[in-house]
């Protein structure tokens, strides 16, 4: 497939309601889009890096500038590129698996529409139709927090993921669970936020049946989660720890992990997602499909990997209008507590022009010839 050229193109998008996590608080969300164009089509990626390096040590400036200065050249130097040269030809960049994986996403979706294929056909997605959990952010208070479900719960999400920290823990989920049941698939994510030595305050979590606590400790502390797993008995699962489908196979052989998510942007893309998606499968470990807040670009991929089999329960994948009043594609709407897998060429969604101009605050255009 020959590039005639790449354009990065940065937006800002305000959330419908602002979302605080145990590392920060986002109002707007700032995102690069990668749009490539080959004389028989073209294709879109979204970079989910945060404006801040603070979920993961990438962001959005970062990430722009080392797709212009680092992969584009490195790509340019043949014009002629398939989806699956991406990753081994920019495997001499350390890191950036955000930014490696928005590249990537934009050729495959060219790729795959230059051949009449969707992300789902081509990743072996099995369904037309994912359930949509949804991820609470942490709240001004415990009746602020119950709203926020009820109104979730009555649009008929089918699963509620609190964000913790600590202080914003036990009492929060015992408020929930008090108010709305223990039928409520109820989860926690904590974002690396504590330590093994808060040991008694996650174990308090076990009394609330929950599917799983996500990243209680820090990434890079496996061994911690493998202790941890021995006094819980609560699953943990594994987010900002998993980068690839080796370091998830580590952890679930060390026992840190018994159910995963996968980002794609965090794993440097969706041929990783899908390794990881399989090598879960082979350890009967059942995997999820996360989100970084993603536009209708993004969330279009992150919907079609969640059509694979071994995604068993419920994801980040919920409707647009919990993110943004004006998405810059179609919505992706609830029905019935589920979302419709796109079925079109490519990642099956276009953003509309003038919404994205509207949101646009600069744009490159770097040519291949
Ligand atoms: O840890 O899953 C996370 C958003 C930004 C950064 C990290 C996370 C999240 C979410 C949002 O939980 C999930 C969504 O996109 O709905
Ligand atoms: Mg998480």
């Amino acid at each position: 497939m020959k590039i005639e050229g790449i354009e990065l193109r940065r937006i800002e998008m305000p959330l419908v309601a602002p979302f605080r996590t145990s590392f920060g608080t986002e109002t707007v969300k700032k995102i690069l889009l990668v749009r490539v164009v080959t004389a028989h089509s073209q294709g879109w990626g979204e970079c989910v890096a945060d404006a801040i390096p603070s979920y993961s040590s990438e962001y959005v400036d970062g990430a722009t500038n080392v797709i212009r200065d680092y992969f584009i050249p490195a790509l340019a130097q043949s014009r002629d590129i398939d989806m699956w040269d991406v990753a081994p030809r920019l495997r001499t960049y350390k890191g950036h698996p955000m930014a490696k994986a928005a590249l990537e996403m934009a050729i495959m979706d060219a790729q795959l529409r230059s051949r009449g294929v969707s992300f789902r056909q081509f990743l072996g997605g099995t369904v037309d139709r994912v359930p949509a959990g949804v991820s609470v952010g942490i709240m001004d208070s415990i009746g602020q927090l119950l709203d926020a479900v009820d109104g979730y719960l009555s649009q008929g999400y089918v699963r509620i993921k609190l964000k913790i920290e600590p202080g914003w823990d036990v009492a929060a989920v015992a408020a929930v669970r008090e108010r709305f049941g223990d039928d409520v698939a109820l989860q926690v994510d904590a974002n690396t936020a504590y330590r093994l030595h808060d040991l008694r305050t996650l174990a308090k979590l076990d009394a609330f049946d929950l599917l799983l606590i996500e990243q209680p400790l820090p990434e890079d502390d496996l061994r911690g989660h493998a202790t941890l797993a021995t006094e819980l008995k609560t699953p943990i699962c594994l987010d900002e720890s998993i980068v690839s489908a080796k370091s998830a196979a580590d952890a679930i052989v060390m026992g840190a992990t018994s159910v995963v998510n996968i980002k794609p942007g965090r794993v440097g893309g969706f041929l990783e997602a899908r390794r990881i998606h399989d090598v879960c499968a082979a350890h009967d470990v059942p995997v999820w499909c996360g989100g970084m807040l993603e536009s209708g670009i993004g969330r279009a991929g992150n919907i079609a990997l969640a059509s694979l089999p071994n995604f068993t329960l419920p994801g980040d994948t919920s409707a647009s209008d919990r993110y943004y009043t004006t998405d810059i594609t179609p919505p992706f709407v609830l029905h019935e507590g589920h979302v419709t897998v796109p079925g079109g060429d490519g990642i099956g969604v276009e953003p509309d022009p003038a919404i994205l101009d509207k949101n646009t605050v600069s744009t490159e255009w770097i040519s291949f010839t």
